[in-house]
């Protein structure tokens, strides 16, 4: 099976709502009143990304999932430019950018390092809070079920741990699948038409040499069947 860039970004975003849709069936009356009418204002998130980064999709489907409005900015990962002016010595993505303030939010921020730490900064927000308690009117869902029970970490565990890694290889298994799936750069408005030639040609290169190896450290277990 051919796992296009697509199909495993949007495994992602699937996974992660199944898994919310899934734990979310109404088993007891006890719950149902969870929301309030009053709408809390939405965090300013501005989160730091590749579009191909699975661990930035794991942040995307709860933002998405919740509906809470967020900027991006496409990282290149050649440079890693936009992050030198102020993330300090982590230099990965997901980074996200949490407003403190409503009057400068460029300056007054929270900087929040990791796909784990975002989500579970997101969870804390009484906007997000609000939006899934309105989701889980009719269940028995609750916030700490949903963010500390043994399937909620069971769960979030294998996102990070062992579907997001295995995502790369598999969209990367050869050069010219590698190089297809650094196609999103065309669309990066902020790249200049040489920064997308020079990503898509040394990204898809490193990426597919970096693929390889962690194919041979899973080599037989844990992988889509498509990757020998
Ligand atoms: N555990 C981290 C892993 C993040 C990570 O490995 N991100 C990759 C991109 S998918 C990265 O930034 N690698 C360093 C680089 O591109 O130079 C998380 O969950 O956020």
């Amino acid at each position: 099976m051919h796992l296009n860039y697509q199909l495993t970004t949007s495994i992602l975003n699937k996974n992660l709502t199944l898994m919310v849709r899934l734990r979310s069936l109404p088993t007891s009356l006890s719950h149902r009143h969870l929301s309030s009418h009053s709408v809390p204002s939405p965090p300013a998130v501005t989160l730091y990304q590749y579009e191909i980064c699975p661990f930035c999709n794991i942040n995307k489907a709860l933002l998405n999932y919740t509906n809470t409005p967020y900027k991006y900015v496409e990282v290149n990962p050649l440079t890693k430019s936009e992050l030198k002016p102020w993330s300090g010595d982590y230099k990965k993505v997901p980074i996200a950018k949490l407003a403190t303030t409503t009057t400068d939010e460029e300056n007054d921020f929270k900087q929040i390092n990791g796909s784990s730490e975002i989500n579970t900064t997101l969870l804390k927000q009484p906007f997000v809070m609000q939006k899934l308690k309105s989701k889980w009117d009719s269940s028995a869902m609750s916030m700490d079920l949903f963010t500390s029970s043994n399937d909620a970490l069971k769960w979030s565990k294998f996102a990070n741990e062992e579907l997001a890694p295995i995502l790369y290889p598999n969209i990367c298994r050869s050069m010219n699948e590698s190089y297809q799936a650094f196609g999103y750069v065309n669309n990066v408005d902020t790249f200049s038409m040489s920064q997308r030639i020079m990503i898509r040609w040394i990204g898809s290169f490193a990426m597919y040499i970096a693929a390889s190896k962690i194919k041979c450290m899973y080599s037989g277990y844990k992988m889509f069947p498509s990757v020998t």
